[in-house]
């Protein structure tokens, strides 16, 4: 958790509360409130073992499958990793934010195109003399697409905190078709999706206060500093609309009836120093009325900045409604209800329970903010982000308890109308400091009760001494009875935020290219203007100092076994890979030229280069495709400038 304040580092862990000594009091609670919400999805290997022993069998025999898609953030790495559970292998990662050595992102043109088209004028300028594009990415929140309240399949979205980006992964093929820049906003953190009745809305929050537009007004005026809170199109991913806010954005979430958006938000004093900003015992929940906000645009009452309507929805305002909550909120989850929405209160001890539906007597003022509040209940030290089970509890992170609190958000109820009930069912230690925890399906309305898996930021002395930097530790929690269950360590480098645990029948990737992707459309265009078919032809095509050279690859060849170029020519290399067979990509890597890519089955991939040095350089194939893989290359001949 990056955005953690040191200041309350001093406070004693575990001193709160003594919350496992209670955990027999309510155990039975959360099991009377009915399962059930497993139904009609696939039952996993080893279940059968499970049903026998009672709990969730954690093992995943060799060759067997996993029955859940993890979509795991990569923090300041920059990309996204596919993981499975129960076994918690890491099967895929699908770059973003970052580059990589192996598959080519950020070099080919089909990537970089996607990742410079997005960027706004004044950054692709900025970025002429720096490569392009950013190299770097601060990815902490993805999410699946949803449609009527459950994940769908099409997308992910995540955003980008260090250049305040939003990309879009396709699903189908996993991996990124669109990266956006948000005008105005500074450092996107929080992003969650509209549920309702699909995305719909990818909802995003500025964290940062700046002055808009951002060109070298109100330097020294941060009164005049604002937040961003944008609506981005998911299917257009152009940004729908953005409203200004008091205070920082922090996290951000949706409602299950498409009415209404939700953030934390910290800094209520506006300040810009750490002892201004947490000066204040209260900060907010800020909502959104979508409906409200939706209307003025197209009334015409928003301003345009860069291109996108803005409208004002600090205090005051109709567009929104501030809900006083303890100081610093950090993450706002909505239970698969439909109903609770839990902010967790990073140092306030507490969690604030609001129940969604008296937003519409808010907006109305019928009632006070505070009226929304349901439950407070006390739950430990550093509470972060709230998953649920479907059956009526909660699960809490507690950073500087090093624990996760299971809680009855009933009981926290009834405690909260003063009745002597304590909501707390268990407490588990876990190691350490976590940050977000993600439970089965559990941001969805199909939220089955399973497994439940926990992002911890340190790990410390669980793994093998790897020097100064140590991996986080995810650690896997059987939440199938009655009491919580670790199951499962497991390292991962730097660093997941957040991570997404969607059953296995909702994703449905291709194993092969379609032909007709559109990711390699520009390819396909520029052969039929060189009068090249891309499947079957080779052929080097002279433009002036500009050479196009098309080859396709069939294991274990190159359609081409040389090629010859000048000296100071700018070459653009497109290879097809013609194998129609799963898992046979090839590769296509130039010695001393910083070059390589990765071309899947019917995949088209080109790159470009200036050939600026005399000489005999070889290309191969640095995918094991064959048993002659490694003769699969050939040569590019480039003959000096004199000759
Ligand atoms: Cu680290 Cu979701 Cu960016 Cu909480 S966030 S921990
Ligand atoms: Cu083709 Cu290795």
């Amino acid at each position: 958790m990056s955005e953690y304040i040191d200041t309350i580092q001093g406070m004693n862990r575990r001193s709160l509360l003594g919350g496992t000594a209670k955990a027999a009091t309510l155990a039975g609670l959360g099991a009377a409130m009915g399962a059930g919400a497993t139904g009609g999805l696939l039952l996993a290997p080893g279940a059968a073992d499970a049903a026998t022993s009672g709990r969730n069998s954690t093992e995943v025999k060799p060759g067997d499958l996993d029955e859940y898609y993890v979509f795991h953030s990569g923090g300041q790495s920059g990309e996204i990793r596919i993981m499975g559970v129960p076994s918690m292998r890491e099967f895929m990662r699908i770059p973003v934010f970052n580059r990589c050595s192996a598959t080519g992102w950020g070099l080919t043109n089909e990537s970089r195109k996607i990742l410079t088209e997005g960027l706004l004028p004044e950054t692709r300028k900025f970025l002429e003399k720096r490569g392009g594009t950013y190299l770097n990415g601060d990815l902490h929140h993805p999410h699946m697409s949803f449609t009527d309240g459950t994940y769908d399949g099409r997308y992910l979205f995540c955003n980008d905190k260090a250049n305040t980006r939003v990309a879009r992964v396709r699903c189908d093929i996993m991996k990124v078709d669109k990266v956006i820049e948000i005008p105005n906003a500074a450092a996107i953190h929080g992003l969650r999706l509209q549920k309702y009745p699909r995305t719909g809305y990818i909802f995003a929050n500025g964290e940062q206060r700046v002055p808009t537009p951002n060109d070298g007004r109100d330097l020294n005026d941060p009164k005049k500093y604002r937040s961003h809170f944008s609506a981005i199109d998911g299917d257009t991913m152009k940004v729908a609309w953005q409203i200004w806010v008091d205070g920082n954005l922090d996290n951000t979430e949706a409602d299950y009836q498409g009415k209404y958006a939700m953030s934390t938000c910290y800094n209520s004093e506006e300040g810009v120093t750490l002892a201004e900003m947490t000066a204040n015992e209260q900060d907010w929940l800020v909502v959104f009325n979508l409906k409200r906000i939706e209307a003025a645009v197209k009334a015409g009452k928003a301003q345009m900045i860069n291109g996108v309507p803005v409208l004002d929805g600090r205090k005051g305002s109709p567009y929104t409604r501030y809900i006083p909550v303890p100081n610093s909120p950090h993450g706002i989850n909505m239970a698969p209800d439909g109903i609770h929405a839990t902010a967790n209160g990073k140092l306030s001890p507490t969690a604030t329970v609001f129940d969604v539906r008296r937003f519409d007597d808010l907006f109305d003022d019928k009632i006070k903010p505070r009226d929304t509040v349901v439950a407070e209940p006390q739950l430990g030290l550093g509470p972060l982000h709230t998953a649920y089970d479907g059956r009526g509890n909660a699960y809490t992170t507690l950073f500087l308890d090093s624990q996760v609190v299971k809680w009855n958000i009933e009981a926290a109820k009834r405690a909260y109308k003063g009745e002597q009930v304590s909501p707390i069912v268990q407490k588990l230690d876990v190691h350490y400091q976590p940050g977000h925890l993600h439970s089965s399906m559990g941001q969805t309305k199909e939220a089955d009760g399973k497994w439940l898996m926990v992002l911890n930021k340190f790990s410390k002395d669980r793994f093998l001494n790897v020097g100064p930097l140590k991996p986080e530790n995810d650690q896997l929690i059987d939440i199938s009875g009655d009491e919580m269950k670790l199951v499962h360590d497991g390292p991962t480098f730097a660093e997941p935020h957040d991570t997404l645990i969607v059953h296995r029948s909702k994703v449905n990737p291709r194993n092969i290219y379609d032909r007709a992707d559109p990711m390699f459309a520009d390819a396909v265009k520029q052969a039929a203007a060189d009068g090249v078919t891309l499947e079957t032809d080779t052929k080097l095509v002279r433009d002036g100092n500009k050479v196009r050279v098309y080859m396709y690859s069939s294991a274990p060849a190159f359609g081409l076994e040389e090629f010859t170029v000048r000296q100071g020519d700018e070459v653009t290399v497109y290879v097809t890979n013609i194998d129609d067979v799963d898992d046979l990509t090839h590769g296509f890597t130039l010695t001393n030229h910083g070059i390589a890519m990765e071309i899947g089955p019917q995949q088209t991939s080109s790159v470009t280069f200036t050939a600026d040095r005399a000489g005999v350089y070889w290309y191969y194939c640095q995918w094991f495709c064959h048993a002659l893989h490694m003769e699969m290359g050939g040569r590019m001949i480039v003959e000096p400038k004199s000759a």
